[in-house]
């Protein structure tokens, strides 16, 4: 595998987002993409696995069930580029449908180098495909992808997992916007969106009892301690999950247990938290079943076919560039 260089910028850029997020007055927050370092993505994969986590798995058997289809249905490409890999597992599915049909180059995008590893140890082998894995954010890679294709060829995106959910609705219409932008007619995208389901069933999934969810999310403080000398004292936060029904979405937050004093040195950053105060980390928007197609849209594709998970309210949706 070739892993084209990390941007210089993304370490300084992790202090400034830190400072900017945590510097809010209403709430302060941190982006949730900063909980994929090396053991976030490790404890990841370890959520991925929880029995009240049921969205990889219904992203999965989708794949699993359907991926001759899905790729029938598409103008075959030659391109393609993931968002996210994460370990590549879900992927192997479409790449093998594709390789039967044509010999295929796969660009998994990953600002995470352990996640690009271990894809590369995924498929890295593959008959047919060649993988070449950027460490870069998303539409970064994909600019970079999208100047590879020879006249004629097709690209397909995949942004599976439902990572669309961790942008607020217009920051996922705009994000998609820019995707589209980068296309061209007869390329693809395939979405996975989480859909509404019974709050009883979907709050466990962010809310384990065993608590590798809120290692997932404490982590992040961990990370900040780790890479920009801050002092949070772990043991004096507490993982929340709430369900916020006006914007039908998960929230998860950083609680403080006592009144503490923060310093993060390579943020220029220094504050109080009060008890009871909290850090957001993460919204997981969750999905209607007509409204991947109204996403389509707004963004400039057309959604062709949507398959639903029967155990886990889960849609796998195939739009296209006209
Ligand atoms: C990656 N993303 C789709 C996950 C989600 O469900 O929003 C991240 C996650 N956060 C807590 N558990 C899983």
């Amino acid at each position: 595998m070739i892993v084209q260089a990390p941007s210089q910028k993304i370490v300084s850029e992790f202090a400034e987002d830190v400072r900017a997020g945590l510097s809010k007055r209403n709430q302060r927050e941190l982006p949730s993409k900063y909980l994929y370092d090396e053991v976030g993505s490790e404890l990841f994969e370890a959520i991925c696995l929880l029995p009240e986590y049921g969205l990889t798995r219904a992203d999965t058997r989708l794949l699993q069930k359907y991926a001759e289809e899905m790729v029938a249905r598409m103008p075959t490409p030659t391109h393609v580029a993931e968002l996210g890999s994460g370990s590549g597992k879900k992927t192997r599915m479409i790449l093998e449908a594709l390789a039967k049909r044509r010999r295929t180059f796969y660009y998994p995008i990953e600002i995470s180098p352990a996640a690009l590893a271990a894809c590369e140890k995924e498929l890295g082998q593959l008959d047919f495909v060649s993988l070449v894995g950027y460490e870069k954010p998303y539409l970064e890679g994909l600019r970079a992808v999208a100047v590879r294709r020879e006249p004629g060829e097709h690209v397909c995106v995949l942004f599976l997992g439902s990572t669309i959910g961790n942008f607020d609705r217009p920051a996922a219409d705009d994000f998609l916007r820019q995707v589209r932008a980068v296309l061209q007619p007869g390329d693809s995208l395939l979405l996975g969106t989480d859909l509404e389901k019974d709050v009883a069933l979907q709050l466990p999934a962010y809310d384990d009892p065993v608590g590798v969810t809120a290692a997932f999310n404490l982590n992040l403080l961990a990370r900040v301690n780790r890479e920009l000398g801050g002092n949070f004292q772990l043991r004096d936060f507490r993982h929340l999950a709430l369900w916020n029904e006006e914007q039908r979405r998960i929230e998860m937050h950083l609680q403080a247990t006592r009144r503490q004093q923060i310093e993060i040195p390579s943020a220029s950053l220094y504050f109080r938290m009060e008890e009871g105060e909290t850090i957001w980390t993460e919204s997981s928007h969750k999905y209607s079943l007509d409204e991947p197609a109204q996403m389509a849209e707004r963004a400039g594709f057309r959604q062709i076919a949507q398959w639903t998970d029967q155990d886990w309210p889960f849609a796998q949706n195939l739009w296209i560039v006209d």
